[in-house]
């Protein structure tokens, strides 16, 4: 947790979506010293499940219009880390991750929020191969429906920002763990710190309009480009460097006709839509 209790309190109301999420997790505990209150919401109950001080919780499913209108209500700008994370069947991922954002942009737009952070994946880019590198400005080449519905929330994104200037910041968050995981995640992987750093910077900038960052620490081995996202101001302090030895030794040995091994999406490129 980076705020110390002379962080100054920059917002009323913050809205985090998807706050049982494994991130949702991490950053309910770190956004709260930034706002005087912290609305949470998921369609499951939150550990711990009551509100703690400055906390609002309302259980809210985001196909369902009507609660996400009244979800987003009051509030000054959204974080939105909500909807299927992994690889899952088309429609799970067409209530939450499709309709779901066009809920909640439609809200923002109805309820005059200024600005959104989404939660978007490396996931949008996974068949580039890892001798790639990729920038704000490539082309999409999702590696799944859960990829797909990313990009179209970056595409929703983009429709909000230019029709009603709606400024959002997509993190193509890559690996976000306590620690790497694997080879693939030395180069993808992202600390809580620096999550925190990378929400606030996408929160706080001057100006984004409509803006892609990939999020990543500051890790040696990458393919990301962010110099198109410099005016977000996000500087990374951590770096998967640190584990590198240990991830080498747990994983020797790469298969490098696997094209989990080839592409920037690793597993996800093969990934059977599971249910
Ligand atoms: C993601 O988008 C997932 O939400 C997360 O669980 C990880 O698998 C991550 O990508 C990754 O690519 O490592």
């Amino acid at each position: 947790m980076l705020a110390s209790p002379a962080t100054p309190l920059r917002f009323s109301r913050l809205l985090l979506t998807g706050a049982a999420g494994g991130l949702g997790c991490e950053l309910r505990a770190r956004l709260k010293s930034y706002c005087d209150e912290l609305r949470l919401s998921d369609i499951q109950a939150l550990k711990p499940p009551q509100a703690q001080a400055g906390e609002d919780i309302q259980l809210c499913p985001l196909q369902d219009e009507d609660a996400v209108m009244a979800l987003v209500q009051g509030v000054d700008a959204i974080v939105h880390m909500g909807g299927v994370s992994t690889e899952q069947p088309w429609a799970p991922i067409l209530a939450a991750n499709i309709a779901g954002v066009v809920n909640l942009y439609e809200a923002a737009r109805k309820h005059s929020v200024k600005r959104v952070v989404f939660a978007s994946s490396n996931h949008v880019m996974g068949f580039y191969r890892q001798d790639e590198v990729v920038n704000a400005k490539s082309p999409p080449r999702p590696d799944g429906f859960y990829g797909l519905s990313k990009a179209f929330g970056e595409d929703v994104a983009q429709l909000y920002w230019d029709r009603w200037g709606i400024e959002t910041v997509s993190i193509r968050i890559g690996s976000s763990f306590p620690e790497p995981r694997d080879r693939r995640m030395l180069a993808t992987w992202l600390s809580y710190d620096d999550l925190e750093r990378l929400v606030m910077a996408a929160l706080t900038a001057p100006v984004v309009g409509h803006s892609i960052i990939y999020g990543t620490s500051d890790n040696q081995a990458s393919w990301y480009d962010n110099s198109l996202a410099k005016h977000i101001g996000f500087k990374p302090q951590d770096s998967s460097d640190v584990f590198r030895a240990a991830v080498e030794e747990r994983q020797p040995v790469l298969d490098r006709a696997d094209p989990a091994v080839i592409h920037q999406g690793g597993g996800f490129v093969k990934a059977a839509p599971q249910g």
